[in-house]
């Protein structure tokens, strides 16, 4: 185990206020790649909507969200409903589950085609998601740099997550930090990741 994968889930990234893990490859390249491949495949990939600067925007990024029940998702104005799982996604949720020891009952699904596409500063700290739940990011494909930023103390910190890699920000993280993926010239192929977060009612 620590020989195949040198990350220490044990280890926490933040400095303060909050948890990070990372886990490393959970799959090995030839894993990872089939599950990047049925997951861009299956998964019904749509262009989010986003409202900046009071306009409406269609971002290139695509997006897609699952669950154990038809969860609404309230976004820019526009209502969602979570598809049922497909057989990728309840596997990925499983293996998910039994590694960070925590349950999940949805998936939001993010693709960006190349390093173009990333997502800006934000927090995860919607009220309908479980106070200071785990969430578990699940990479595929392109290798890509993630940030974190402190709400206050502004500090930052990085990682790289890796293909077929699994991550897991817990406990107050939301509350105090922000996290992006920054965009990089440097990338011209696809990136698919996985959150597995929970929702109560
Ligand atoms: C991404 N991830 O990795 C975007 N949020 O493309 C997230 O925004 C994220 O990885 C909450 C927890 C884990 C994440
Ligand atoms: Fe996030």
């Amino acid at each position: 185990m620590l020989f195949d994968n040198p990350s220490d889930p044990y280890k926490n990234w933040l400095p303060r206020d909050g948890t990070v893990q990372y886990y490393g490859k959970l799959f090995d390249q030839k894993e990872a790649d089939r599950y990047f491949e049925k997951l861009l495949a299956t998964i019904e990939w749509r262009n989010d909507e986003a409202v900046i600067f009071g306009r409406k925007i269609i971002t290139s990024r695509k997006v897609a969200w699952y669950g154990d029940r038809p969860f609404e998702y309230t976004y820019s104005n526009t209502t969602k409903h979570a598809l049922p799982w497909t057989a990728e996604l309840l596997a990925l949720k499983n293996r998910t589950e039994k590694d960070t020891g925590e349950s999940y009952n949805s998936c939001l699904l993010n693709l960006y085609h190349n390093g173009t596409e990333g997502m800006a500063w934000h927090s995860d700290g919607e009220s309908d998601l479980k106070k200071d739940g785990a969430i578990a990011s699940l990479s595929f494909g392109a290798v890509r740099k993630f940030a974190f930023k402190h709400k206050t103390t502004q500090e930052k910190m990085e990682m790289i997550l890796e293909h077929g890699s699994l991550m897991v920000m817990k406990g107050c993280t939301q509350r105090f930090w922000l996290h992006r993926l920054p965009p990089t010239r440097l990338i011209h192929t696809a990136r698919i990741n996985l959150t597995f977060r929970t929702i109560v009612e």
